[in-house]
């Protein structure tokens, strides 16, 4: 890709911030949403965001709380940027597609892409054209179902879903893809939270977290690990300060000083714009990269030896003997973990770990919370196993105040997979689902998103249908998936703004736009409303409000609808055209096919909707022993040779996964500038470089292939040693495609391992800044 990425030379750099939000938070966010679009759209979209009446915030999946307790502004600074970002006021029209050819469009960096504005129109690129054209909505309709239907087998075909996705529309597109005969169904979540799945499903007998909102308000200790929720999840400082003002305690563990774990201002309360804020972690462990396993394998061993001490007052035994299988086996394996390697490990000092010792042994109530800073490592699935490991010591499952709380990202992430969003459903549930359509779903499994991109580079998938994401830009060895996305004979994309995957296309390409969740949705029926699930399960209404962004778009639930007429010919036993026109008959399959959505459409229609049940709070777990399951996880931790640096590809402040919104991270005080990759300046002495240096990143993995992100510039920051942070999709192109974690088969994105060189090509195009 010959991408023009963003400008470095104008690169300032300020000292890290020590709180998040407050007024600062909320005028950046007026800002961006003034330059989008008007002061209507604004105070039209402001106003309902997270609103009973209102659309679900689509920038996180952290939740609401109930609705007698919102306040009339619920949403962060990030939520309002995302939202003004969907109702900008700029479209790309038919008459863009005819200025710009496709080969110019991907010379564009991703921010340029996203700022051309909402699509407007279905376009085409035919074979061996250099532009899109329009084309009408059947006549798209039709090329692609003769696409799917020309195929030699219904596996040659990828349907991928981000968490965008609402839960009416995930339910009709795996419905759609099973009926054709496949379980290729990829998404975002094989990239973000499968490790926590597949540590969750095995230990607990269920891949979700167990805790509510009101357990986070009364936990006595919240651990808040591999996360920036300053950034990332806003609204948990909130939940955060709460619990801090009920007496509880909050750990950080992170190798970076992120600004909202130190510090945070409440920008609707006058505290919060005033005062100081509140100091959210009471401790900070300047983790080093991968070394959480260790950390937690140091608290169970301590766990273990107080019990030997004061028998019977450490360990939950009831809890232990009623509910868990595995103790004995781990207990002798967790006791060997050698103190040399914890904190070789982990980096951290025996008194910083045995402090977090005594907060464990005064707290009660204990809830660990984490995010890609533990899944997105190889060894992301025994860390999160040794987690479990450590909350079950204590019976910290499945009590008020207590649990597991992997923090989910997409708004309806978890939402799509409890609709079926996933390329290894269960038995049960295509059962159900056969059951209810009258045809035989394929029980082999699907390819999730790294084995769909070795699918399409050796040619055994042919057909790309992307619903709600930027898969080109999301996924790891960017080189090697835009190869194979080429290869493909059609890739199509369901998405509302321009980005990367529409300019790397297949022979024949096509761009479907949709609604967004905040444009109003109206079908044969009348208006209607969508579902989603938040990551403590609760599952609610989503209504737009705004006119949409040109009268040709369709929502997505009609695009899938109308496809899968075409594709599959008569069913009578799917009414497609019921399904378009009133939603509400999706939702009454849904209840009959999903666990949990029974009485759905009533339920939903209440203020707040519901909340799923999680059995793990009834102790009863789905494992084949019917009970919780202790693991023994062997010691591991990342090597990083002299010389290297375990490079991590996370979110900056202003960008939202694949798609910047501006140059800057202003809580880590990074200003105009993207390319950049964050060391610790003894690291940097070290290696012989020095602050604002030009260097290139060169991966290093053993299949002897040149990985190269060109011309960053270095800040030297305070993170931990041996580790870099620089931002994604920027540096996907490092990450190997066989990278990835065991069993999960996550990318390895924050653990890549890298070496800087002085920059081969100063000056080059890529350092160049275009329009
Ligand atoms: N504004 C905004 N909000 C978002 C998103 C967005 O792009 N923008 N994306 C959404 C999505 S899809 C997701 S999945 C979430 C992601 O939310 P996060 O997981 O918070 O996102 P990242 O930026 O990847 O940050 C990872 C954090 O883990 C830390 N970390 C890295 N390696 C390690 C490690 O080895 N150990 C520990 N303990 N910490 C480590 C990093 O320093 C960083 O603070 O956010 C969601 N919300
Ligand atoms: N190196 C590295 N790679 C990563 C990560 C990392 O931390 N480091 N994180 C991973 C994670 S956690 C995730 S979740 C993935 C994210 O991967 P994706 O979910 O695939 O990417 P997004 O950037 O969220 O997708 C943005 C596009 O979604 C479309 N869109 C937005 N709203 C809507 C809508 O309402 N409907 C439709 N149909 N389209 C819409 C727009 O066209 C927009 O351009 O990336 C992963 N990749
Ligand atoms: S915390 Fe997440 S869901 Fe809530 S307003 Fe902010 S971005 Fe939206
Ligand atoms: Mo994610």
């Amino acid at each position: 890709m010959s991408s023009i990425e963003d400008p470095i030379d104008d690169l300032s750099v300020t000292p890290p911030k020590r709180w998040a939000t407050g007024v600062p938070a909320v005028t950046h966010a007026l800002e961006y949403s003034l330059e989008q679009t008007s002061v209507r759209r604004t105070a039209l979209t402001l106003l309902n965001i997270n609103q009973v009446k209102g659309f679900d915030c689509p920038g996180c999946a952290w939740p609401e709380p109930a609705p007698g307790k919102r306040h009339l502004n619920e949403y962060c600074e990030n939520g309002a940027k995302h939202i003004a970002d969907e109702a900008t006021t700029r479209r790309v029209t038919r008459d863009f597609f005819r200025r710009h050819s496709i080969a110019e469009l991907d010379t564009k960096s991703d921010y340029w892409l996203n700022q051309q504005g909402r699509l407007t129109e279905p376009m085409v690129k035919r074979p061996g054209a250099q532009h899109y054209e329009p084309i009408g909505w059947d006549e798209a309709l039709d090329l692609l179902a003769g696409e799917l239907r020309r195929l030699d087998s219904p596996d040659e075909a990828l349907f991928y879903t981000s968490g965008r996705l609402n839960n009416e529309a995930a339910f009709l597109l795996q419905l759609f893809a099973r009926a054709f005969g496949t379980n290729n169904l990829p998404d975002c979540s094989n990239m973000c939270h499968e490790s926590s799945g597949s540590a969750l499903q095995e230990t607990l007998g269920i891949g979700k977290g167990s805790v509510s909102l009101d357990d986070i308000h009364h936990a006595d200790l919240v651990f808040v690990v591999g996360q920036n929720p300053g950034t990332n999840h806003p609204r948990m400082l909130s939940a955060l300060e709460e619990t801090k003002r009920n007496g509880g305690r909050v750990v950080a563990v992170n190798p970076l000083p992120e600004a909202g774990l130190i510090r945070f201002k409440h920008p609707q309360k006058a505290r919060g714009i005033i005062g100081r804020g509140t100091a959210i972690a009471d401790r900070f462990l300047q983790i080093r990269p991968g070394g959480d396993l260790a950390l937690f394998q140091a608290l169970n061993r301590l766990l273990l030896e107080a019990e030997d001490i004061a028998p019977g007052a450490v360990l939950d035994h009831t809890f232990i003997d009623d509910h868990t299988t595995g103790f004995a086996d781990f207990a002798e394996h967790a006791r060997k973990v050698e103190w040399d390697d914890i904190l070789t490990a982990t980096g951290l000092t025996r008194d910083e770990i045995e402090g977090i010792h005594d907060l464990v042994l005064e707290s009660k109530k204990i809830i660990v919370c984490w995010a890609m800073g533990l899944t997105q490592h190889k060894h992301g699935v025994p860390t999160i196993r040794e987690v479990v490991n450590f909350l079950l010591l204590r019976g910290n499952i499945g009590r008020p105040g207590a649990g597991v709380c992997p923090v989910r990202g997409h708004s309806n992430v978890q939402g799509d997979r409890t609709m079926g969003i996933w390329e290894r459903m269960p038995q049960t549930f295509l059962d159900a689902l056969g059951r209810e359509f009258g045809f035989t779903p394929p029980s082999r499994h699907g390819l999730d998103s790294v084995d769909a991109i070795r699918a399409m580079r050796d040619g055994r998938a042919k057909l790309f249908l992307g619903v709600a994401g930027n898969f080109v830009r999301a996924t790891p060895d960017s080189q090697v998936t835009e190869e194979a996305m080429r290869r493909c004979r059609l890739t199509a994309h369901i998405s509302t703004k321009l980005n990367r995957s529409h300019t790397v296309c297949g022979e024949i390409a096509l761009i479907l736009p949709t609604l967004g969740r905040s444009d109003r949705d109206v079908q044969a029926t009348g208006e209607q409303f969508i579902t989603v699930e938040d990551s403590m399960s609760e599952v609610h209404a989503s209504r737009g409000r705004l006119a949409p962004a040109s009268p040709h778009l369709l929502s997505e639930v009609a695009i899938i609808s109308r496809l899968a007429r075409r594709t599959l010919g008569e069913t009578p036993d799917i009414p497609w055209e019921d399904f378009e026109a009133d939603y509400g008959t999706v939702r009454d399959r849904i209840a009959r096919v999903v666990p949990g959505f029974e009485d759905f459409n009533a339920r939903v229609s209440r203020p707040g909707g519901f909340r799923l049940p999680n059995p793990v709070n009834q102790h009863v777990f789905r494992t084949p022993s019917g009970k919780a399951v202790f693991t023994r996880n062997d010691f591991t931790m990342p090597d990083i040779p002299d010389g290297h640096l375990l490079l991590q590809t996370l979110r900056s402040h202003d960008q939202w996964n694949t798609v910047p919104y501006a140059m800057d991270d202003r809580y880590r005080g990074i200003h105009n500038a993207r390319r950049v990759v964050l060391v610790n300046p003894d690291d940097l002495t070290a290696l012989g470089f020095a602050d604002r240096d030009l260097v290139d990143l060169v991966a290093v993995w053993h299949d002897g292939v040149e990985r190269r992100a060109e011309n960053f510039r270095v800040v030297a920051y305070p993170t931990s040693r041996g580790s870099a942070a620089s931002y994604y999709p920027e540096t996907n192109v490092l990450v190997p495609l066989d990278s990835v974690a065991d069993i999960s088969n996550t990318p390895t994105s924050k653990a890549v391992l890298v070496r800087l060189e002085a920059a081969r090509t100063p000056g080059s195009k890529e350092t160049a800044w275009d329009e």
